[in-house]
């Protein structure tokens, strides 16, 4: 029986996500288009350069944040429910948590946009990006909005551990089904990791905007901030592992190679994660450079789930290749399916992760990093991981997945056959002319990144051929989006029945399976606990300097960043 008509309300949730992720990857998709035509001088008309930091904190909030996360609660909504072959324990929940975390994006979204109104009075604004840095100041709906949305996530984790509970009662002594382990871990992770932003935001930030209390230590914000600003990545990036070791191999015509081998990975994010926030600290005055130096090790460590993965996905991928026919050392890439716009996708979306998470080591050592933080080089990694490891991803599999949640055909698939490989050809042109012109100087976050004296000099075609690049990678991105959206849009305007859907949701086991692996694997508590206790020594001595240093420091007032000019007129 196909999943919507066995899990209706289940399925309904996850479309419901689906929806609103898409309809953020369409605004925040269209600003990333004015972005790189702005910075890069080729086209200014859109927005003013003040107004510019709105479209930013737009285009990061929604697409880093709105995008990835309603769309990663639609998946983990479907994949517990398909594993553990139940449906949710009570469906007020669900809807509960959707509509707390719709609620928050909606608050969030009315302090952002409000931005662009702020010549008419309309004192609301929130142009402080999606890292909201104090003592830049947003309207307290803003910082009430996030509390809001991650509190909707909090929830939705319970209800997924909640059909965990109840499928444990009615299963005892058997191994937790893979993909439901994968998200259960994944949220083990999350809660540990977003204690740091709720309380910057709920402890500091909300009563300092409403003006309760009157500074902020902005060294403290920061450091509760990058707490979770790390993990978050792997917020983002471990649905996207769902997708590449459970549905993928199956894509390729194969089997996972180890489901154990999936389970080790999960708990290392789980350990890791978390511990190596200073990362993103590193040209930060006041912490001591030995708790950076800690920092650094934690997050070369990090890098072995990740190699693992390659190894794991790759191997079944080859697995699946070979079934088909495939032979050589490499020769059996051409038997993998790559007219299916699903696999396509995927598979691109973890070729461009490798160059994502090899920049992401430079970034990690200490002093390489000096050279590129806060320039372009830094948003150059991250359209790589997050831009397409998760976003591409994401997109891809919604080829397979919406006509399962939905019951209808995917329209206009030869759209969708061509999308992937023009969005890898855009992200390939921008993100390598990011990289490159970060490391002439070309610095981030700034709406016009030309400065009087200030020559980039170097690069093979000059600052003007990674311009060029910028521009031509930024609008092959958008039309992508256009494309993904077309596809996705046209599918929900079709109705149900007619011709088999093409896809179906059924997942093969592992060649290596879970039996006989040690079941210490899926003691998610015992997992926990380690997590913390490594939280704790990665945390608690730069933090009591930081606090004792912060409650005596003066700390900054909030300083309201600029109420735009209107931008009509
Ligand atoms: Fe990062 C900054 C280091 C991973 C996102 N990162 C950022 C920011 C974002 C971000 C958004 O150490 C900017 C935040 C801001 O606004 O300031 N990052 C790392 C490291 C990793 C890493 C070491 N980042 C991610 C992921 C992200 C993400 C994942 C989102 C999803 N990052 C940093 C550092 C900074 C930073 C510093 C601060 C820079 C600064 O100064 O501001 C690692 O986790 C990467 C490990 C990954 C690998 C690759 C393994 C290869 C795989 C591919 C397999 C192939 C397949 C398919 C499946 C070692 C798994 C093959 C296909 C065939 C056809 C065969
Ligand atoms: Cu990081």
């Amino acid at each position: 029986m196909a999943f919507v008509d066995e899990f209706p309300t289940e399925a309904r949730v996850t479309r419901l996500c689906m929806g609103v992720a898409f309809n953020a990857l369409l605004i925040g998709g269209f600003f990333g288009l004015v972005q790189a035509l702005h910075r890069t001088g080729y086209f200014r008309g859109f927005v003013s350069s003040t107004d510019y930091y709105t479209v930013l904190t737009a285009h990061g909030v929604l697409l880093a944040l709105v995008f990835t996360i309603f769309f990663l609660c639609g998946l983990f909504t479907w994949a517990v429910t398909r594993s553990l072959d139940r449906p949710v324990v009570d469906s007020r929940l669900t809807f509960g948590w959707f509509g707390l975390m719709f609620t928050g994006t909606a608050l969030a979204g009315i302090a952002i946009f409000g931005g662009f109104f702020g010549g008419y009075g309309l004192d609301i604004s929130a142009d402080v990006l999606f890292t909201f840095y104090p003592p830049m100041k947003a309207h307290p709906i803003f910082y009430i909005g996030l509390a809001l949305f991650i509190v909707g996530t909090w929830l939705a984790g319970a209800d997924w551990f909640r059909s965990y509970f109840a499928w444990r009662s009615e299963h005892d002594g058997e191994r937790i089904p893979l993909q439901a382990f994968m998200v259960l871990a994944t949220m083990v992770m999350w809660y540990l990791a977003t204690l740091g932003v709720a309380i910057e935001v709920v402890v500091f930030l909300i009563p300092w905007s409403l003006g309760l209390i009157q500074t902020v230590d902005p060294l403290l914000m920061r450091t509760l901030f990058w707490y979770f600003g790390h993990p978050v990545v792997y917020f983002w990036l471990l649905p996207a592992y769902l997708v590449w070791y459970t549905i993928l191999p199956k894509l390729s015509g194969g089997r996972l190679f180890s489901d154990p081998l999936a389970r080790v990975v999960f708990i290392l994010f789980i350990l890791l994660s978390t511990p190596g926030g200073f990362h993103h600290q590193y040209m930060d005055p006041g912490i001591a450079e030995g708790f950076k130096f800690i920092a650094m090790t934690n997050t070369l460590f990090i890098l072995l789930p990740s190699l693992l993965t390659a190894f794991t996905v790759v191997a079944s991928m080859e697995h699946g290749a070979r079934q088909n026919g495939g032979t050589g050392r490499i020769g059996w890439l051409k038997s993998l399916p790559w007219d299916n716009p699903a696999f396509t996708g995927i598979a691109l979306a973890g070729l461009m992760f490798a160059a994502g998470g090899f920049s992401g080591m430079i970034n990690a050592g200490m002093n390489i990093n000096y050279l590129i933080h806060n320039t372009l080089w830094v948003p150059g990694h991250f359209h790589l991981t997050v831009g397409t490891a998760a976003a591409l991803t994401f997109m891809a599999v919604s080829y397979w997945l919406y006509p399962q949640v939905s019951g209808k055909r995917l329209r206009l698939y030869g759209v969708a056959q061509i999308q992937p490989y023009v969005w890898f050809i855009g992200m390939v042109l921008m993100s390598n002319a990011m990289h490159r012109a970060g490391l002439l100087g070309v610095p981030r976050r700034t709406a016009e990144p030309e400065y009087p004296g200030v020559e980039y000099v170097g690069g093979v075609g000059g600052i003007g051929e990674m311009r060029l690049q910028i521009v031509i990678g930024g609008i092959l991105l958008f039309i992508a989006v256009a494309m993904f959206l077309a596809v996705m849009g046209a599918t929900w305007l079709g109705h149900r029945g007619g011709r088999p859907l093409r896809v179906n949701g059924s997942i093969p086991e592992p060649l290596s399976s879970v039996d006989g692996s040690p079941r210490v694997l899926d003691n998610l508590r015992l997992w926990l606990i380690i997590a913390a206790l490594l939280v704790a020594l990665s945390y608690s001595v730069p933090l009591w300097a930081l606090i004792s240093d912060g409650i005596l420091a003066p700390g900054s007032p909030p300083i309201p960043v600029w109420s735009l000019p209107p931008i009509f007129g």
